[in-house]
C-alpha cells in the first residue's frame, strides 16, 4: 500500500473514532470505561479537531471550562452524564454544594494543563478572536491558581494526587503512594477491570491508596494547604507541560493585544525550577517529594522526566541526553526484542512492566509531546523519526489507549480519542 493510501486510511479512522465518541456535550476518551470529559484528554482532542472541525474543537474547550471552579482550578473530570458507571464517580467526589464548585459535577483535583497549547494550535488553523476573548482569561485564572497554590517558592508544580499527573500508576509515585492512607478494600467498586484485564491496570493496593488520598482531600474540600497535603509531589512532567502552556498563553494574549507579561514571568520561573531539578549524577530531571524533602531518584527511569524537552527547558547538553535516552534500546527506545517506543518506563528498570498501564507501555500522547519538543529544538530529523514511528505503530495496531512495546498490541480502551486526535496532528507534522 502506498504511503498516501495509509495516511488517508488513518485520517478516516481517526475522524470516525472522534465522531463515535462524541456524546454531544463532550467527546469521551473512549467508547466505554471513561464516561466523562477528562481535562487533558479534552485538550488533546481539541488539537485533533482543529484539523477537521474547528467549531467542534471550540465547543470541546468551552465545555471543559464550564467545569472550572470559582478559584480558577479546572478539574480533572467533568461528569456531564452524572453516571456512577465510573469509579470513583460524582457520588464519591461529592463536590456539589462545596464553596466555589461549578454547578456541573466535577472532581476536586486537576490534570496537566495542555489547554492553552491546544488553543494555540486551533487558533493557528482557524483564528477566532471572539473565542479567544472567552477562553484566554479563564486559562489565565487556572495558571494563576497553579502558581499560587501549587508551588512552594520557586519549585516544581506540586500535585496532590497521582491522578493529577495523568500518568497515574507510574512507579515514580510508589514510595509516596505507599506512605499515603489506604481506603478500605470494601469501599472500592472498580469498574475499570470490567473493561480491561486487571494485569493492564493499577493494582487493588494502588486503588486503596488513590481512594485514601481522595478521602483525605475531600475533608478539606480539596483545598488543603501545600504543607498539609498528605501526598505532595513536585512533578517534572506537569511542570514542563505548564511551562509550555504559559508560553502558548502569552502568544494567545498577543492576539488580544495584551503582553501576557504575567505568564512570561511564570514561564521563566517554571523553567528555572526545571533547571534546578536537573541531577548531574543521574543526568536526569528528578521529581521532588515534598513530604520527604528529597528528590525521587526512581523518576529518572520514567518517561515524564524527558518532558523538559517539550517545555524548551533543557540546555543543549541536557537535550542531547534526553534524545539519547529516548532512542537508547536499553532505556526508552526501540530494541530488537521490543521494537516499539517510547516506553513509559525504562526497560532496564526493575519496575518496568510492559503491559501495565503507565509502568511500561507506549502512549501516543507522550510520543506527541516529545515530537513537539524535538521540533521546537530544531531537531527535525529526530522529530520526523519519532512521528513516523508512532504513526507506524498506530497504522499496524489500531488507535488504542496504550501499546505493548514488544508486540505493538493495542491495550486498554480501543478507539481511543486522544490517539485518534494526535494521529490527525502527527499526520500534519510528518
Ligand atoms: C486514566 O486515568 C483515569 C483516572 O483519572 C483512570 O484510570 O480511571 C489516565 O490515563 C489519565 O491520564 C486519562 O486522562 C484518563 C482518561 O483517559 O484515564
Amino acid at each position: 500500500m502506498t504511503a498516501s493510501i495509509i495516511q488517508r486510511g488513518l485520517r478516516t479512522t481517526a475522524e470516525g473514532i472522534l465522531t463515535g465518541n462524541d456524546r454531544g456535550t463532550y467527546i469521551a476518551p473512549g467508547p466505554h470505561q471513561y464516561p466523562g470529559q477528562w481535562n487533558w484528554d479534552a485538550a488533546l482532542v481539541t488539537i485533533g479537531l482543529a484539523h477537521i472541525d474547528p467549531p467542534r474543537a471550540r465547543h470541546e474547550a468551552l465545555q471543559l471550562l464550564r467545569g472550572q471552579w470559582r478559584d480558577g482550578m479546572v478539574p480533572h473530570i467533568v461528569f456531564w452524564d452524572q453516571t456512577e458507571s465510573y469509579f470513583p464517580g460524582p457520588g464519591v467526589w461529592n463536590t456539589e454544594g462545596m464553596a466555589g464548585a461549578p454547578t456541573v459535577a466535577v472532581t476536586g483535583i486537576s490534570q496537566p494543563p495542555v489547554l492553552a497549547s491546544a488553543i494555540r494550535i486551533l487558533h493557528e488553523r482557524d483564528p477566532d478572536i471572539g473565542f479567544l476573548e472567552r477562553v484566554v482569561p479563564a486559562i489565565e485564572e487556572w495558571h494563576c491558581w497553579l502558581d499560587k497554590h501549587r508551588r512552594r517558592r520557586s519549585g516544581l508544580v506540586t500535585i496532590f494526587h497521582p491522578w493529577e499527573s495523568g500518568t497515574d500508576n507510574s512507579p515514580r509515585f510508589d514510595d509516596a503512594l505507599g506512605r499515603a492512607p489506604k481506603a478500605d478494600r470494601a469501599s472500592l467498586s472498580r469498574e475499570d477491570t470490567r473493561h480491561v484485564p486487571p494485569a493492564q491496570r493499577p493494582t487493588t493496593d494502588d486503588y486503596q491508596h488513590y481512594l485514601g488520598i481522595l478521602e483525605t482531600l475531600r475533608q478539606s474540600d480539596y483545598r488543603p494547604e501545600l504543607d498539609a497535603a498528605i501526598f505532595a509531589y513536585g512533578d517534572v512532567g506537569f511542570t514542563s507541560i505548564l511551562a509550555r502552556a504559559e508560553l502558548d498563553l502569552v502568544e494567545l494574549w498577543g492576539h488580544l493585544g495584551e503582553t501576557g507579561a504575567a505568564g512570561r514571568m511564570r514561564e521563566r520561573s517554571l523553567t528555572a525550577a526545571l533547571g534546578d531539578a536537573w541531577d548531574p549524577a543521574t543526568r536526569r530531571f528528578l521529581d521532588q517529594d515534598l513530604r520527604t524533602g528529597k528528590p525521587v531518584t526512581g523518576s529518572a527511569e520514567c518517561l515524564s522526566g524527558l518532558l523538559p524537552l517539550y517545555a524548551g527547558g533543557s540546555d543543549p547538553d541536557q537535550t542531547a541526553e534526553i534524545v539519547n535516552a529516548l532512542w537508547d534500546p536499553g532505556q526508552f527506545g526501540p530494541s530488537e526484542d521490543s521494537p516499539w517506543g517510547a516506553t513509559s518506563v525504562a526497560k532496564t528498570s526493575p519496575l518496568f512492566e510492559p503491559a501495565r498501564y503507565w509502568r511500561g507501555p507506549v502512549w501516543a500522547n507522550m510520543n506527541w509531546f516529545l515530537v513537539r519538543g524535538l521540533q521546537t529544538e530544531g531537531l527535525h530529523e529526530e522529530a520526523a523519526r519519532l512521528c513516523n514511528h508512532t504513526l507506524d505503530l498506530v497504522a499496524r495496531n489500531g488507535m488504542f489507549e496504550y501499546y505493548h512495546p514488544r508486540t505493538g498490541q493495542g491495550m486498554g480502551s480501543r478507539d481511543f480519542s486522544w490517539t485518534a486526535a494526535l494521529t490527525l496532528d502527527l499526520l500534519e507534522r510528518q
